[in-house]
C-alpha cells in the first residue's frame, strides 16, 4: 500500500557519510528502491553522481520529500553521528511520520539512549530500532553483521530487509532479532568490547615476538600461518597485511613509524562501565581499554621511561618455533576468555533488562561480516545451542582447548613478565582462568579485613548465617540476628 503516488521507496537512509552511503548502495544492489536524505545536500548529490546508476535511488532535498517518497509502513535507517545527530534527525522526521512507521538507528548509540528513544517513539505509535552494525565501511557495502533491537512486530517489517543486506555465513544471514529496545545496541557495545580485547591480544603477541628478536616479516608470517588454523579470523588476517605494509617515505615497516598511542571512540569504555554496574567481571576488556589509555599518556610514559628500570633479563627463547606456538596458544586461550566474559555480560544484561537474548543467535550473527568474525564463533554458537551454559568456559570443547593451551599461555605470560614486556591482556586472561577455576580464593581474607575495620561481617563455610568478630574487644564471634 502506498501513502501517495510518489511513494516508491521500500527503505530510506538518512545520513550519507561513509556508512550511510555504503548501506544505501547495499540496499540498492539487492534490488530495493532506496530513498536518500542528508542534512547537507552535497552528500546526496555526490552519491547520485558516483553511484546513481547502481540501482534505484530516490534522492530527496527535504525531509518532507524524503518521507513522502517512502512506501508505508515507512522504513527509515538513520546513519548519522551518534547522539545529537540522531536526536536532531528523529526530531526532524517525527512531524511527518505516521503510526506503524519504523525508524532504525544504525549508529553506535549508547543502549540506554536507545531505550529512551524507543519509549518516546513507541508512545507515538512508531517502532524504534536500535541496530548495531559492524563491519566498517566495507561491511556496510558488501554485507555487515547486524544486531537489531526493537519490537517483534516492527521486526516483521524491517527484519527481512536487514537480513537481505547482511553478511551470509554458509548461506545464513548474519542478522537476527536480538530483543526489545536497547538489546541490539547493548550487544553491539559488547561486540566492540570484545574487539578491543582481541586487538590487545594481537598487539601483545606481536610485541612478545618482537622482543624475542623476530623481525616484522617473520611475525607477519606467523600471523598468516595462524590464520589457517583455530585462530582464523578477520583481525588475524588483517594483522599480517598491516605488518607487511612498508612505509613509502622511510622504507621501514609502516607499523614502526606509526605513533604508539591507540585511539578509542568509547564503546570499549561503555562495555566496562556497564560491566561494573552489572557486576560482571570483564577483566580482559577492561585491561584492553586501560592499555590504550596507558599508550596515550605520553607525559606519564616519558616520566616513567626516565626513571623506571627494567629487568636485566632479555627475551631469548631457546627455540623460536616453540615460542611462536606458545604465543599462538596464549592468543587463542586469551581470546576465548574475552568471549566468555563478553557473552557473560550479554547474558547478565539480558536478565537485568528482560531482553531474553539467545546467546547462540548472537554468536551465529557474528560469524561473518563483523570485525570480530572468527572461526571460533561457530564452535561458540554450537556450544550455546546445545545447552544453557552458565559460562562459555563450561563448554566441554572449550575447557579442553584451554587445558591444552595453558602451558604455552602460562610460559608466554611468565617469560614476558621476566623480560619486562607488558602483557596486560594475556596476564589478565590467565588470572581470570585461574580465579574462576580455583577451589578457594583469598576473598576470605578480604572479608576478614573488612570485618576488622568496618564491621562489614562475613559468612562461614561451616555454619549458615552472618558473623562478626569483636576485633577491638575480646575477639569473640557473634552471630547477627
Ligand atoms: P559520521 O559518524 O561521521 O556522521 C556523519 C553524518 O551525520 C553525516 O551524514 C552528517 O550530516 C550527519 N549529521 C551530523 Br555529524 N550531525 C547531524 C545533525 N545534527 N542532524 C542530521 N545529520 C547530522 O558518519 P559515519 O562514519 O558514516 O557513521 C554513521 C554512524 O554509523 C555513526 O553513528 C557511527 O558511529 C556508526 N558506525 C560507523 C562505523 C564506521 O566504521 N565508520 C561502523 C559502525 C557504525 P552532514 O553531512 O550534514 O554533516
Amino acid at each position: 500500500m502506498s501513502s501517495s503516488p510518489t511513494a516508491t521507496a521500500q527503505v530510506g537512509v538518512v545520513g550519507l557519510a561513509v556508512m550511510g552511503r555504503n548501506l544505501a548502495r547495499n540496499f540498492a544492489n539487492h534490488g530495493h528502491t532506496v530513498a536518500l536524505y542528508n542534512r547537507t545536500q552535497a552528500r546526496t548529490d555526490d552519491l547520485i553522481a558516483a553511484h546513481g546508476s547502481d540501482g534505484n535511488f530516490v534522492p530527496a532535498t527535504s525531509v518532507e520529500e524524503f518521507v513522502a517518497s517512502l512506501e508505508r509502513p515507512r522504513r527509515i535507517i538513520l546513519m548519522v553521528q551518534a547522539g545529537a545527530g540522531t536526536d536532531a534527525s528523529i526530531d526532524s522526521l517525527l512531524p511527518h511520520l505516521e503510526e506503524g512507521d519504523i525508524v532504525v538507528d544504525g549508529g553506535n548509540a549508547n543502549y540506554e539512549d536507545t531505550r529512551v528513544r524507543e519509549e518516546k517513539l513507541r508512545a507515538r505509535g512508531l517502532h524504534f530500532f536500535g541496530v548495531g552494525i559492524s563491519g566498517g565501511e566495507e561491511g556496510a557495502l558488501n554485507g555487515p553483521s547486524i544486531m537489531p533491537g526493537g519490537s517483534k512486530e516492527g521486526y516483521a517489517q524491517i527484519g527481512p530487509l536487514l537480513e537481505d543486506i547482511s553478511a551470509k555465513y554458509e548461506g545464513e544471514p548474519c542478522c537476527a532479532y536480538i530483543g526489545p529496545d536497547g538489546a541490539g545496541h547493548f550487544v553491539k557495545m559488547v561486540h566492540n568490547g570484545i574487539e578491543y580485547a582481541d586487538m590487545q591480544f594481537i598487539a601483545e603477541a606481536y610485541d612478545v615476538l618482537k622482543a624475542a628478536g623476530l623481525d616484522t616479516k617473520a611475525i607477519s608470517d606467523a600471523f598468516r600461518e595462524w590464520n589457517t588454523g583455530d585462530l582464523d579470523s578477520f583481525l588475524i588476517e588483517i594483522t599480517s597485511e598491516v605488518l607487511d605494509q612498508v612505509d613509502a617515505s622511510t622504507g621501514k615497516a609502516l607499523v614502526d613509524v606509526i605513533k604508539d598511542a591507540a585511539g578509542q571512540k568509547g564503546t570499549g569504555r561503555w562495555t566496562v562501565q556497564n560491566a561494573l554496574e552489572l557486576g560482571v567481571p570483564v577483566n580482559t576488556i577492561a585491561e584492553s581499554v586501560f592499555a590504550r589509555s596507558v599508550s596515550g599518556h605520553t607525559d606519564l610514559r616519558a616520566a616513567a621511561q626516565a626513571n623506571l628500570s627494567g629487568p636485566d633479563q632479555t627475551f631469548t627463547p631457546d627455540d623460536v618455533a616453540t615460542l611462536i606456538e606458545d604465543v599462538r596458544q596464549a592468543l587463542w586461550a586469551s581470546k576465548v576468555i574475552a568471549y566468555a566474559q563478553g557473552l557473560d555480560l550479554i547474558r547478565t544484561g539480558s536478565l537485568q533488562y528482560g531482553w531474553d537474548i539467545d546467546v547462540a543467535e548472537v554468536a551465529k550473527i557474528w560469524r561473518a561480516g563483523c570485525i570480530i568474525r572468527a572461526r571460533l564463533l561457530e564452535r561458540i554458537r554450537s556450544e550455546y545451542a546445545a545447552g544453557n551454559l552458565p559460562t562459555l568456559l563450561a563448554a566441554p570443547s572449550i575447557s579442553e582447548g584451554l587445558a591444552n593451551a595453558q602451558s604455552g599461555w602460562r610460559r608466554v605470560v611468565a617469560d614476558a613478565t621476566l623480560a619486562g614486556v607488558p602483557v596486560p591482556g594475556f596476564a589478565s586472561a590467565v588470572s581470570y582462568y585461574d580465579s574462576v577455576r580455583a577451589e578457594r580464593l583469598p576473598a576470605s581474607l578480604i572479608q576478614g579485613l573488612r570485618d576488622f575495620f568496618g564491621a562489614h561481617t562475613y559468612q562461614r563455610v561451616d555454619v549458615e548465617g552472618t558473623f562478626h568478630t569483636e576485633w577491638s574487644a575480646d575477639r569473640s564471634e557473634t552471630k547477627e540476628a
